[in-house]
């Protein structure tokens, strides 16, 4: 929660506070939405943000937006996230826990594809 506040902070003396809501940057938080995977370039949610879906899937990880670079990971979801070295769900690396946060990834920048579903 310190990050979180402290970003916010940051936000609220950068921009004027009604115009908050509308031009809220992906990339600030660290948080997903509820229901919703979301992963980043580097460690401890930070970087570019490069998956923010809803869970479920199957989903490929673009070659331009994280192929091979994924870091952190947020599940926000009541789902297991399955996450695969390679596109079409194959390479087998790892589960991420419904609501489970991991700042750095134990297999880092390997990640190609993944999916939401109720078992690892
Ligand atoms: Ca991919
Ligand atoms: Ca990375
Ligand atoms: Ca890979």
């Amino acid at each position: 929660m310190h990050r979180a506040i402290r970003a916010g902070a940051v936000l609220a003396a950068a921009v004027p506070a009604l115009t908050m809501t509308a031009a809220v940057p992906a990339l600030a938080d660290g948080y997903c939405r509820a229901d919703h995977v979301c992963m980043w370039e580097d460690a401890n949610y930070e970087g570019s943000r490069y998956v923010d879906v809803r869970a479920g899937g199957p989903h490929d990880i673009h070659s331009w937006h994280g192929d091979n670079e994924i870091t952190s990971i947020d599940n926000a979801s009541d789902l297991t996230i399955v996450m695969y070295d390679n596109d079409n769900l194959t390479g087998f690396i790892g589960c991420v826990s419904p609501h489970q946060r991991i700042p750095s990834l134990w297999r880092n920048d390997e990640m190609e594809s993944f999916i939401a579903r109720d078992f690892c």
